[in-house]
């Protein structure tokens, strides 16, 4: 019989290369919230697949990206972090467009590291057409020390493709060791911070980018009852002009926000939930510890 294997693989990528997609396709349950605006993830997110003879601990990241502010050279600097002590590197690119200068950044990181790589070429579903160009990169900073070609795995997170060569090659990389986790926890996310991230993901997909950029969202209670969860968040702005857009007409907005949000919830929580929303205007707490550090976006 063969040895049970164990360890970290983080999973790092520009904005929208489809990372979260890939953990929540994998552990078969969101974990991770989704949308197409770039830096949607904020947070670095455990997710833990148990198989048969291995278990691996996926860490979903925010996307490397050069915008400019603390907020987002915060998530950079967590994302960077997020590869000490770790076994993998499961590199996604999205090869339904061209590489970016991000990935110039990303790869200039890892080839300082001592781990295995795989490169993830995601999105083959859209277009294979930049398959090429991600592969040609990435053997020109590694200096031309010949990767295996079965490190470079044409994926679609979103169907599922080739998931399974995937996750076989990551098992044979894998060192020998016990579990890192009991198999009844998938993540170690903390509760609060899930439920903040499932509204934010509404208001990523009710509203245009400006918005999503510049709101984060707050959980002050979460009060579990027999059969009801009583939940109460702040959304945070920068300006009242966009206090005004989550609101909405008559509060249709902030509404249809709260009704996605809380139906997500009850599957979170298997129960029955009253959110109560409120949008609250904090000027530039992009840029202010005291708020990222209560958000839980500062480097612990
Ligand atoms: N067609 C297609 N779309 C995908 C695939 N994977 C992800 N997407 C879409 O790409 C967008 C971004 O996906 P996310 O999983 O949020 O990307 P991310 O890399 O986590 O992004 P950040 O958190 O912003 O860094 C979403 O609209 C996904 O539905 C894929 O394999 N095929
Ligand atoms: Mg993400």
């Amino acid at each position: 019989m063969s040895e049970f294997k164990s360890g970290f693989a983080v999973i790092l990528g520009r904005p929208n290369a489809g990372k979260s997609t890939l953990l929540n396709t994998l552990l078969k349950q969101k974990v991770s919230i989704i949308s197409n605006v770039p830096q949607t993830t904020r947070y670095v997110i455990r997710g833990v697949l148990n198989l048969n003879q291995a278990q691996i601990v996926f860490v979903d990241t925010p996307g490397i990206h050069l915008f400019k502010g603390k907020l987002f050279s915060n998530l950079n600097e967590l994302t960077f972090k997020s590869l000490k002590d770790i076994e993998l590197v499961l590199y996604l690119v999205d090869v339904s467009r061209p590489p970016f200068k991000e990935e110039e950044l990303i790869m200039n990181n890892l080839v300082k590291k001592k781990i295995p790589v795989i490169m993830a070429l995601n999105k083959i579903d859209i277009s294979k057409k930049y398959i090429g160009n991600y592969i040609e990169m990435w053997k020109e900073k590694t200096k031309g020390k010949l990767l295996p070609l079965k490190y470079f795995i044409p994926i679609s997170a979103l169907r599922g493709d080739n998931l399974d060569k995937l996750l076989d090659l990551m098992v044979e990389l894998l060192p020998q060791g016990l579990p890192y986790y009991d198999k009844e926890n998938i993540t170690d996310f903390p509760l609060s911070y899930r439920v903040a991230d499932i509204i934010r993901e509404e208001i990523c997909l009710f509203l245009k980018e400006e918005i999503p950029h510049n709101t984060a969202v707050l959980v002050e209670e979460i009060n579990e009852e027999e059969n009801i969860v009583k939940i109460l968040a702040n959304i945070l702005v920068s300006k009242s002009s966009q206090k005004k857009i989550i609101i909405g007409q008559k509060g249709s907005v902030i509404k249809k926000i709260g009704t996605s949000a809380r139906k997500d919830l009850e599957l979170l929580f298997s129960k029955k939930v009253f959110l109560e929303l409120w949008v609250k205007v904090e000027k530039d707490w992009q840029n202010k510890p005291r708020v990222l550090k209560e958000l839980g976006y500062l480097n612990p």
